[in-house]
């Protein structure tokens, strides 16, 4: 009954508007990793904000939840579809404004990818602050809803700072928000940030106003290579001093070692441990990043400064979630941690981690520059969930956090009290019920489901068609 309504009401927006074939609408309800595949009703594709803003209001209506889903590169199941939901895509909201240039901004739907972004920017010698690796099919939703981080925080911040506006679709508002190019808006709190972040569960983005940061024409990509972790991180502290740095990141011999033999190039330095700086800015670097380089101490170390070498470079970092992906279904755990204490946690994750589980294939990297680290587990059952807990916990019990830029997902709602008090969790949930009191909106993601049920439990891991 709640489906023919649904049904019906869609096809009065638009007969284009949904689709519930099987073909089109199956692939999209597993997660990036393979680890886990919902079920959806159908698949709604909405082409402007007022098509958006009436499906929500007709599954508010007929009592349907829906799943949003952008580019679908989710690595904790905060896309697939659970449960009796209807995906509600942002693949045809794709438009992206003229960049502002006066205000350096630029305006884009919430179905634009990274990339499409960044060529509207690239003419006019400007970008967007947030870059990751999956630049191509991420979308300024998905990134807006996650909070995205990617290669670039230590200089720019992630997704959030980069708002400058947003329009969001909510059950209980409708379109709220605004598109403006203000710098300063100091008028009660800033919506747009409660969006960033909240993972769906409260709207779904329209459109963002972001910020557009100058291309710098002086670029330097290092690659260092160290004898230990304790090295890198000494080195990392020097090259985190330097004004110049606008990304640092960290490689370990066994993720290298997967990504040559899945590029099929050879290692280009000898090393346990590498660090990938990237230096960049309007006046002269050489003297500057040799001068760094030199004083970070690294075994060896390989200097980029045209665009096909610094590329790469980044390439040996990049290519870690695909290589990874060849070698199985990997358990992502996304953790971040004070800086400090990233030595000593990378100590116990290869130590007597890694000694209590020896099927498991252990590959750590990341963000170093942020205290972002991507522990990867290949070996598991994807529906064992004990060595992420494990790993979790640890983070958490160390003042870190649970999710540095993937967000929650459905994949670790159980686990938010490790990271969050029951007041704050009753919070969040209080905001949740402000915005979407029926609970429409992604079901399972971040909190668990209002009947108290987590999502997990029927999504099964992997197999479930
Ligand atoms: C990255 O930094 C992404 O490349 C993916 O956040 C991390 O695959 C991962 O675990
Ligand atoms: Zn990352």
């Amino acid at each position: 009954m709640a489906l023919a309504r649904f049904i019906r009401s869609c096809e009065e927006i638009s007969p284009r508007l949904l689709t519930l074939d099987p073909d089109i609408v199956a692939p999209l309800c597993t997660d990036w990793t393979r680890r886990v595949t919902g079920h959806a009703l159908g698949l709604a594709r909405p082409s402007n904000e007022a098509e958006l803003a009436a499906v929500v209001e007709a599954a508010v209506e007929a009592e349907i939840h829906l799943q949003l889903q952008g580019g679908n590169t989710s690595l904790v199941a905060g896309a697939t579809p659970w449960g009796d939901s209807v995906l509600l895509s942002s693949a045809r909201l794709r438009e992206v404004g003229d960049p502002d240039l006066t205000s350096l901004s630029i305006t884009a739907e919430a179905g634009a990818t990274a990339a499409e972004v960044n060529a509207a920017l690239a003419p006019h010698r400007l970008k967007l602050g947030v870059d990751l690796a999956s630049r191509e099919s991420a979308t300024i939703g998905g990134m807006v809803a996650t909070n995205a981080g990617g290669i670039h925080v230590v200089r720019y911040g992630p997704m959030r700072s980069q708002l400058l506006g947003l329009r969001l679709v909510t059950p209980a508002q409708g379109a709220i928000g605004r598109l403006s190019p203000l710098y300063k808006d100091n008028t009660g709190p800033d919506l747009a940030a409660i969006a960033a972040g909240s993972e769906g569960t409260l709207g779904a983005v329209a459109a963002a106003a972001l910020k557009a940061v100058p291309i710098l024409e002086e670029s330097v990509v290092a690659l260092l290579s160290f004898g230990s972790f304790s090295a890198a991180a000494e080195g990392a502290r020097r090259i985190r001093r330097s004004p110049a740095v606008s990304a640092l990141e960290f490689m370990t011999h066994a993720g290298m070692d997967l990504v040559s033999r899945h590029l099929g190039r050879e290692l280009p330095l000898a090393g346990a441990v590498y660090l990938l700086a990237e230096f960049e800015s309007a006046f002269p670097l050489l003297d500057h990043v040799v001068e760094v380089v030199e004083d970070s101490v690294p075994s060896t170390s390989a200097l980029a400064f045209d665009a096909r070498g610094r590329a790469e470079l980044w390439r040996w970092r990049e290519a870690h979630t695909e290589a990874i992906a060849t070698a199985g279904i990997a358990h992502k755990m996304d953790v971040a941690l004070p800086i400090a204490s990233l030595e000593e946690f990378v100590s116990w994750v290869e130590g007597p981690f890694a000694a209590e589980n020896p099927e498991l294939d252990v590959y750590l990297f990341g963000h170093l520059g942020d205290g972002n680290v991507h522990v990867n587990l290949v070996g598991a059952e994807p529906d064992d969930l004990s060595p992420d807990e494990a790993v979790l916990a640890k983070a958490a019990s160390m003042g870190g956090s649970i999710s540095a830029e993937h967000g929650i997902g459905r994949l670790k709602a159980p686990l938010v009290h490790l990271v969050r008090t029951q007041a704050e969790i009753d919070a969040i949930a209080a905001l949740k019920a402000a915005f979407d009191p029926d609970g429409i909106l992604n079901p399972g993601v971040l909190l668990p489901t209002p009947k108290g049920r987590h999502a997990t439990e029927n999504l099964a891991p992997g197999r479930l068609a």
